[in-house]
């Protein structure tokens, strides 16, 4: 005889507000438990059993769903890790970035951990793609910084007069995806249509270069038109943006999401952080919103906790992850907490999970170092979350133990962690969850993503046999002036643009 705890379920839910509202008939959620004979225990889910019951719910709910929604399923895009990723200390008030300054980096290692995540993840069932590096050095950003001359005089140049801009314009910070934009699904938005606005990156002069090629980058995956459209990062004073990594969707099944955006500061600085810059403002969250044409009854904003930035915290998503109901947070994460959360639970119908971590169970620098809440919340096809967590967790006993904990209580849908080694990454303040943009789409905007950039075992394969060919195993600071390197960049991408079939996408081959 075995006992099951029971954890049932039952939301009907539109994905339409107005028939939302109109006509929910059914909530119900309740706890039982079953007993069962004639079950092998070993057999049973460690935690609980998801039983689903939709019978007489789902024929009302097909015939009343207003046409042209359809559930949306998360994809992660990952970036691929550039050829020239390099540790250069860019990033002030990140910790890993400013301690690990001129380490010798290993850009092969580092683009075969990041693809290995996205073939686990794949493997876990979930909607894998995968977006291309951005061409570095960035010849541009010395040009503009007026150095002159061919390619090899440039790069001989300012490694001499400005090794620091050379450094700037050598980085590999694209590959930190969930800075390339802020995504709204078509089910959230007042035209049905998947936004997408670019990040300007603003703060850090080495980021600023990214968002015209992340722009084109992203038109050429999402090429249709009718169903994504692609926003340039916003511009304007006091409008800095870091993209998704300080934005949260948040829902209930299939019902339209919320979007919680976290900011550094807002209308008043004297309430941002003291030592370290904050990169989000209130202002660019507001502008990002309209432009994703989410409803003002589905955006939420909150301002991040100046003395979390202060302590290392330079992302939300270094301190706070959520999915569907969930959010996971650690208490220093968000100033005013309990008024935003009610808010966010309020705007959730009543049904957000909140999963709040004490700093006497995990510091604030063990959340930094352990980069904890930068894994991905992720939902497996059974229904049931798993951690996709850097190895650095399980290296840190209280963070451990915690992970432990939140697998085992019933009190949270978390049912498993998965570690993954993405130190390469993790060197410069770049987790698992950095890694990738998640974008909800539903089957139709699915079929219209550039196929070669979804996931498929051939192409992982061709991907892997690229990058042992093309990236160094080593870098310093001398192969980033080298013109043989430039020049290997750019046979690696040009070859890249043909596994990936984006002919013409680099500006040295146009
Ligand atoms: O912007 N590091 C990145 C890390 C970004 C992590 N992204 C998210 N949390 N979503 C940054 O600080 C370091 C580059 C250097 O120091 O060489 C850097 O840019």
């Amino acid at each position: 005889m075995v006992l099951i705890e029971a954890l049932i379920c039952g939301v009907l839910d539109s994905m339409d507000l107005a028939w939302h509202k109109e006509i929910r008939l059914a909530r119900v959620r309740w706890r039982a438990t079953i007993e069962c004979s004639d079950v092998d225990s070993r057999i049973l889910p460690r935690k609980r059993v998801h039983l689903h019951f939709s019978a007489g719910i789902s024929l009302g709910y097909a015939a009343t769903m207003p046409s042209g929604t359809h559930p949306v399923r998360e994809a992660n895009f990952d970036s691929i890790v550039g050829p020239t990723h390099n540790y250069a200390g860019l990033s002030p008030g990140n910790v890993a970035s400013a301690s690990n300054q001129g380490e010798i980096s290993r850009p092969r290692e580092a683009a075969l951990q990041g693809l290995a995540k996205m073939r686990s993840l794949a493997e876990l069932g979930l909607v894998q793609g995968w977006l291309p590096p951005h061409e570095r050095p960035d010849l541009e950003l010395l040009r503009a910084k007026g150095f002159s001359g061919d390619d090899s005089t440039l790069l001989a140049t300012a490694a001499a007069e400005a090794p620091h801009l050379l450094a700037q314009a050598s980085s590999s910070s694209f590959m930190w995806a969930a800075n390339a934009a802020t995504v709204a699904p078509a089910v959230d938005t007042d035209d049905h249509r998947l936004h997408m606005v670019v990040a300007n990156l603003q703060t850090m002069p080495h980021r600023r270069i990214e968002s015209p090629t992340t722009e084109r980058i992203l038109r050429r995956v999402f090429p249709d038109e009718s169903r994504v459209q692609v926003h340039a990062a916003i511009q304007g004073d006091g409008l800095t943006d870091e993209g998704a990594a300080n934005h949260t969707r948040l829902a209930c099944g299939d019902a339209p999401g919320i979007h919680f955006f976290v900011y550094g500061v807002g209308d008043d600085p004297s309430q941002g952080p003291q030592q370290f810059v904050a990169r989000q403002t209130l202002a660019a969250s507001r502008a990002v919103a309209d432009l994703l044409r989410v409803p003002e009854s589905r955006r939420v904003f909150a301002q991040q906790n100046p003395a979390a930035i202060d302590a290392g915290v330079f992302h939300n998503d270094v301190i706070a992850v959520g999915n569907g109901r969930v959010l996971l947070f650690h208490e220093a994460a968000f100033l005013n907490q309990d008024p935003v959360l009610a808010e966010l639970d309020r705007r959730l119908d009543g049904s957000l999970i909140p999963i709040p971590v004490a700093a006497s169970e995990v510091s604030l620098q063990e959340a930094v170092r352990s980069y904890l809440f930068n894994s991905q919340l992720v939902s497996l096809p059974d229904g049931s979350m798993c951690l996709i967590c850097p190895a650095e967790c399980r290296e840190t006993p209280a963070v451990s133990s915690l992970l432990d904990r939140l697998v085992a209580r019933s009190d949270n849908p978390i049912e498993d962690v998965q570690v993954f080694d993405l130190r390469q990454s993790m060197r410069n303040g770049g987790g698992p969850a950095c890694l990738r943009l998640r974008i909800p789409l539903d089957e139709q905007d699915l079929r219209s993503v550039h196929p070669p950039c979804l996931y498929s075992p051939e192409r992982y394969e061709r991907l892997v046999a690229w990058v042992e060919h093309w990236y160094p195993e080593e870098i310093n600071d001398a192969d980033l002036a080298d013109p043989r390197r430039l020049q290997s960049v750019r046979d690696a991408l040009d070859a890249l643009t043909r596994i990936l079939e984006l002919p013409g996408l680099y500006a040295f081959q146009r």
